[in-house]
């Protein structure tokens, strides 16, 4: 099949919702939790619409782990590039808000971000990408970094990866080259785990962090699901990304609270259970008022239900 480039999209114009996305005037903590709260709900309206049977294919959530896409994004300027993986929704509507154009590409939708080609997992607009090819990103994510780099400028990238791509020979040839050449770039580790049915136990030996330091970049490592304390991390680090211009990493160890995909899951549900009661959304409620977070997701719901409509009358 061949297909047109001018099918994908590249430039579109995104207007985002202050329904979703919030505003800058809005409270920090506030705001943080929104786009949490939106995050969450796209993925539960996806996961329903799979069955109804609207979807096809599969789609993996990133339900349990919005805050730390959302505490790191909040600090993409833009320029900057974010990489992601197949577990990417939250990485993209955190940095976008293009609930849409995401919806209507997971539909195989044209008006979708990628004209409908790519799907729940490949999805590429201005400033971000993400793979279903594990570790397949990460050089790519070095590279863009490069190439930021020689342009003298200050601009960063930011990769997402996850505990299971250890074991991807690409992620330590690009942290040998990324270390030897002081790329700007971030890579954070979101450890949940699990890499689909195998826990991290079984197939990552020593130490994370001793696999970074052992290239010489720097590590800041991190149990909490609480946004704030993201926010305040990710600052730091990108913003040390940028003054030096050298590679760091934020080891974020946190929990997938969903399926791997959209209905496999062999973990025992108690151990599944445990973590709902630290799960960001719920830390994130005690900060504010019980009124403020239900008129957020009044919001958010009405949002969602808009483009859900629209998405599905699209051609
Ligand atoms: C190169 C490659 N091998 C295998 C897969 C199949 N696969 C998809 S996700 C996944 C587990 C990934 O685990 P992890 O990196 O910890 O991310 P998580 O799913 O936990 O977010 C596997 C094995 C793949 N997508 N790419």
């Amino acid at each position: 099949m061949t297909i047109a480039p001018t099918r994908i999209p590249r430039q579109r114009e995104l207007q985002a919702d202050p329904r979703t996305m919030g505003t800058p005037e809005e409270p920090r903590d506030l705001r943080l939790y929104r786009r949490m709260r939106f995050i969450r709900r796209f993925e539960e309206t996806l996961l329903g619409l799979f069955d109804e049977g609207v979807l096809n294919g599969t789609t993996h959530a990133c339900i349990g782990q919005e805050a730390d896409a959302v505490g790191v994004i909040e600090h993409v300027e833009e320029g900057d590039h974010i990489f992601s993986n197949h577990r990417c929704h939250g990485h993209y509507l955190a940095r976008t808000g293009d609930a849409l154009g995401l919806m209507a590409e997971i539909m195989g939708k044209e008006a979708g971000v990628c004209g409908g080609i790519g799907g729940s997992q490949h999805v590429c607009a201005p400033g971000f990408m993400s793979n279903g090819v594990q570790g397949g990103i990460v050089p790519t994510a070095a590279g863009i970094a490069l190439a930021m780099k020689l342009r003298g400028s200050d601009r960063v990238s930011v990769v997402f990866i996850g505990d299971g791509t250890l074991g991807e020979g690409a992620v330590y040839e690009t942290l040998n080259i990324a270390a030897l050449w002081d790329l700007p770039l971030l890579i954070v580790l979101e450890d949940n785990e699990w890499a689909q049915s195998t826990p991290t136990e079984l197939n990552t030996a020593g130490s994370m962090r001793a696999r970074f330091e052992a290239f010489g970049i720097p590590v800041t490592e991190t149990t909490t699901t609480d946004v704030a304390e993201l926010d305040a991390l990710a600052g730091n680090e990108i913003a040390a990304v940028r003054t030096t211009g050298k590679t760091r990493v934020l080891l974020v160890h946190t929990y997938r609270l969903c399926h791997h995909s959209k209905s496999d899951d062999h973990r025992p549900e108690e151990e599944v259970a445990l973590r709902w009661v630290t799960e960001p959304l719920a830390i994130a409620r005690q900060r504010i008022a019980e009124s403020q977070w239900q008129r957020i997701d009044a919001e958010v719901e009405a949002a969602l239900a808009e483009v859900v409509a629209t998405a599905r009358a699209l051609p």
